[in-house]
């Protein structure tokens, strides 16, 4: 069986696409696949509720713990490599999921780290995508689903989609309409990678 463990921080409507595209289009039947574990960097974090009510196993990890740490990112991420690693999983699946990476977690699961980001990259890698890209006075935005390298929001691109940003747009109704995408494109580029093996 392929494990795929998915990290998030906060709504995990990307995590459900994934899940729900998993069940729907019987991934454990076509590639031995599944959504083995969702893990959140935050209790509250609302994706939790989905992935339990899905019986599919859950845990927090709270960077915040790690504040008083020397190094706190190679703590946090040393302990989130401990919950990852008992799953072997073929992909580790980044949704939504908003804490940097050091070199060395990337490093761990080289090539099967994937992560969503939204805008074209390379246009607008960081935070706040939406607002920069209307600020900017784009006409076109969207997502990228791209593997997750030390630099942040460089890795090799998988897949992407456009959407139009319309006159007046705000950056929720921006991010809206990207979202939508999002959930498109993001089970489908972890399908092809299943494919590929
Ligand atoms: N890690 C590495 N090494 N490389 C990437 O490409 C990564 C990564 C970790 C996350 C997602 C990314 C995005 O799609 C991602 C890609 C968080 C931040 C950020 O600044 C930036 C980019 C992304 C995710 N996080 C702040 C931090 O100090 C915290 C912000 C918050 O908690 O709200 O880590 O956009
Ligand atoms: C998505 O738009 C995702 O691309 C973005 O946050 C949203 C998460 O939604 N990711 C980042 O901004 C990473 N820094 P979700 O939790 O409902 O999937």
């Amino acid at each position: 069986m392929k494990n795929i463990v998915i990290l998030i921080s906060g709504g995990g409507s990307n995590m459900a696409a994934i899940v729900k595209a998993a069940q729907r289009d019987a991934w454990e039947d076509k590639y031995q696949a599944r959504v083995a574990a969702v893990i959140s960097n935050r209790a509250d974090a609302g994706g939790l509720a989905f992935a339990r009510e899905h019986a599919i196993p859950t845990a927090v990890l709270s960077h915040q713990d790690f504040a008083q740490h020397a190094q706190p990112r190679e703590a946090f991420d040393a302990a989130l490599q401990t919950l990852i690693d008992p799953y072997q999983p073929f992909l580790v699946v980044l949704a939504g999921f908003m804490r940097i990476l050091t070199p060395g977690f990337v490093q761990h699961y080289d090539q099967r780290l994937l992560n969503i980001h939204p805008s074209l990259l390379p246009a607008f890698a960081g935070l706040h995508t939406h607002e920069r890209a209307i600020e900017a006075g784009c006409r076109y935005a969207g997502a990228t689903v791209h593997r997750v390298t030390a630099e942040l929001d460089h890795g090799p691109i998988l897949a992407q989609a456009v959407v139009p940003v319309l006159p007046g747009d705000t950056a929720d109704q921006l991010a809206a309409r990207v979202l939508t995408q999002e959930h498109r494109i993001y089970p489908a580029a972890i399908a092809e990678l299943l494919r590929a093996g």
